[in-house]
């Protein structure tokens, strides 16, 4: 092959087309020149719009203006302080352990709703709404079929609350009625249907009473006992919408974040992988039943068991009709419920999780943990 320095070639005379399309490419650099420069400009725009944007509302007052508020909105997703690793190792994390049933043919449950500050994540702090001291969830109600559930409810916060219990056959506009701030409601209803429902605050709008942490779950044990376990949990699965990052002072609630389905944190029983860093346990061989509502407001929990099956699945629910068995994940929609009986002989770690991984990713996930394994999980 002949070298450039070896054989310089004569250099070829430019035809009429070459120039033209010389000067064509001139024009067309020119012509992105100018059209960067000015997308530019609009970006840093645009820029400076969402910084200086005003931070969303919290109060319920201001909700209904919320509902004006434009796109794009600020996420706090997975911002925690350096030192969340510590403070999650020091988490009490929420019992997820199914209470006893109470004896007696009646079942009497008494909440007082207050404002409380708690933590969702570590080193994320969030002003809720909740039921009976407890953040979110508030407490598991477990009774029997047949049994007779009197239901007080006692309004310690600043705004109007209520209880609806989808447990319950009964007029809402009776028992689910608002309950002003200092009152309090009473009423009673027959555990008639055996499942796991939600309970929570019906008061309008409810996107934010739920969103504020008002919920929690109702069991009702069917008459005709279910297989027995050896270990029985329950997880209410639940999102969260920041108008802050909660760490120098508490976040509380955007609302037009809540619309548009942009969650911050994505919970089991309300605090982001509690269960990672503080498992739920079982021996090898055991059988363990998951109780499992997903709270939402919005999000459903699409409930899975990595390294294992569903071996018994009850849908949303009911728990009258025979199971699924051998699902590998189910549905809970939100506003639903559902039971998970998952059998595991092997020691080991077992993420459970909603299998709509960006809710993992988001804090949705905590670790089953069979027998003293060694090493850790990969998810
Ligand atoms: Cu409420």
């Amino acid at each position: 092959m002949a070298s450039h320095s070896a054989h310089q070639r004569p250099r070829p005379v430019e035809t009429e087309s070459a120039v033209f399309a010389k000067v064509a490419a001139l024009l067309l650099g020119i012509l992105v020149a100018v059209l960067g420069f000015f997308s530019l400009l609009m970006w840093a725009d645009a820029r400076e719009a969402r910084d200086s944007a005003a931070p969303p509302a919290a109060a319920t007052s201001d909700i209904a203006a919320a509902h004006n508020t434009a796109l794009p909105l600020n996420s706090f997703a997975g911002v925690v302080p350096e030192n969340a690793q510590e403070l999650a190792a020091a988490h009490k994390p929420y019992d997820a352990t199914l209470p006893p049933i109470p004896a007696g043919d009646l079942v009497k449950v008494h909440m007082t709703l207050e404002d409380l500050t708690v933590e969702i994540a570590p080193g994320v702090k969030y002003n809720t709404w909740a039921f009976d001291g407890h953040g979110a969830p508030g407490p598991v109600v477990n009774v029997r079929e047949g049994q007779t559930v009197e239901m007080t409810l006692t309004n310690g916060g600043s705004i109007p609350h209520s209880i609806d219990f989808h447990a319950a056959r009964i007029a809402p506009n009776v028992a689910f009625k608002d309950v002003a701030p200092g009152d309090s409601i009473k009423f009673r209803f027959t555990a008639s249907d055996p499942g796991v429902f939600m309970y929570h605050c019906g008061t309008k709008p409810v996107l934010a009473h739920i969103a504020n942490g008002m919920y929690g779950a109702i069991i009702i044990q069917p008459k005709q006992a279910l297989p027995k376990v050896d270990n029985e949990y329950v997880l209410v699965g639940s999102e969260w919408y920041l108008n802050g990052d909660g760490i120098e002072e508490p976040a509380s609630l955007d609302f037009a974040k809540a619309r548009a389905r942009l969650s911050d944190w994505v919970t089991f029983n309300g605090y982001a992988n509690q269960y990672v860093t503080h498992p739920l346990t079982a021996d090898p061989g055991e059988t363990t039943r998951f109780w499992v509502v997903a709270a939402g407001p919005t999000n459903n929990v699409n409930f899975h068991v990595v390294g294992g099956m569903l071996d018994r699945a009850w849908v949303n629910g009911g728990l009258t009709n025979p199971p699924q068995t051998n699902v590998q994940t189910v549905i809970v929609p939100a506003g639903g419920g559902g039971v998970f009986d998952v059998k595991l002989g092997a020691e080991g770690l077992y993420p459970f999780v909603s299998h709509a991984f960006a809710d993992v990713d988001l804090g949705q996930v905590g670790l089953l943990k069979i027998g003293n394994p060694k090493g850790t999980a990969s998810h």
